[in-house]
């Protein structure tokens, strides 16, 4: 019998580029965050010349989205941003702190990816705060309260000596940051052996950190993304508590199967519920957006009941 941690929607994908009121390619990978008296969304989209863009969408019960006259982020065209973010911006992750909603989305370059850190208060303005990684590294979610009085965020930088594994850092200020240690490498031999990364902003629970990633096998057929579950010490997230032995979701429907690139879901943000059910957002072969729900405690159980040895 298939035993479903994360339990489809049956209207997925949620949204669609037909859902778009401007011209777009792709609408996927999105953060997502409780606000006013519903949710907002901040997905990502590709345009025809190749580059993405960050749109905007609302909703009163998490499901069904209407996606706002005009994107929300653009590459900026002032300052050190512009620089930065020429080739366009990806996959926003949205955490509340304090009444704040602080973004972290990708901003490539000629220089390569990093990571540009932003806040909002309304979903209307946008406030740039700062670049807070160096080339190579994405991924960042930031926890949803301050650590020991620090903020905190995951990571993912690469090299070749250590490829694409997940760090935690800390910052006072959310512009500068440091303290940092690598937390989690891709498991060898396993469905996340090639590459592992942060997904949704962290989600906290009695019993740790859920941190819910995405992890990549490589075959034959190209590469394969999942997304997996790890659960970290609330005190000190530093640590690990167990890492699910098995991935928590894998594309299956033909619209993750079969895409602008095949074979991916890819979460940026999940939802918990007062009544313990989460919310959980992936782009389904980087084409269209999907959502889900799972028992939160459940998926803490397998990173306490099943998991792997060799972390
Ligand atoms: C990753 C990122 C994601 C994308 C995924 C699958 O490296 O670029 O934005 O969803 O690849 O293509």
């Amino acid at each position: 019998m298939k035993k479903e941690i994360i339990k489809r929607f049956r209207g997925n994908p949620i949204l669609t580029k037909e859902d778009v009121p401007y011209e777009v390619e792709t609408v996927h990978n999105a953060g997502v965050a409780k606000y006013g008296d519903g949710y907002v969304m901040l997905f990502r989209s590709h345009r025809k010349n190749g580059r993405s863009i960050i749109g905007i969408a609302d909703s009163s019960d998490g499901y069904y989205f209407t996606v706002r006259e005009k994107p929300f982020i653009f590459p900026s065209e002032k300052g050190i941003f512009s620089e930065y973010e020429e080739y366009g911006v990806e996959d926003c992750r949205i955490s509340e702190i304090d009444g704040e909603y602080i973004l972290t989305y990708s901003a490539y370059s000629r220089h390569g990816v990093r990571v540009a850190l932003a806040k909002t208060k309304d979903f209307l303005s946008l406030e740039r705060v700062a670049l807070v990684t160096q080339s190579d590294c994405r991924n960042v979610v930031v926890f949803p309260e301050k650590i020991g009085g620090r903020y905190a965020r995951l990571d993912r930088p690469h090299s070749e000596i250590s490829p694409w594994s997940v760090w935690i850092s800390y910052s006072p200020d959310l512009v500068h940051w440091g303290d940092s240690k690598v937390v989690m490498k891709p498991g060898k031999y396993r469905w996340d052996e090639m590459k592992i990364g942060p997904g949704a902003p962290p989600v906290k629970t009695e019993r740790g950190w859920l941190n819910i990633y995405h992890g990549v096998f490589k075959t034959m057929d190209g590469a394969i993304y999942r997304l997996g579950a790890a659960l970290h010490d609330l005190g000190d997230p530093s640590k690990i508590i167990g890492i699910s032995d098995d991935w928590i979701l894998q594309p299956e429907d033909p619209w993750e199967v079969t895409g602008y690139v095949h074979n991916v879901v890819f979460t940026c943000g999940a939802v918990p519920e007062k009544d313990g059910t989460l919310k959980i957002y992936w782009g389904g072969a980087d084409t269209v957006l999907c959502a889900g729900e799972a028992q939160t405690e459940k998926i803490v159980d397998l990173c306490i009941d099943n998991p792997r040895k060799d972390i």
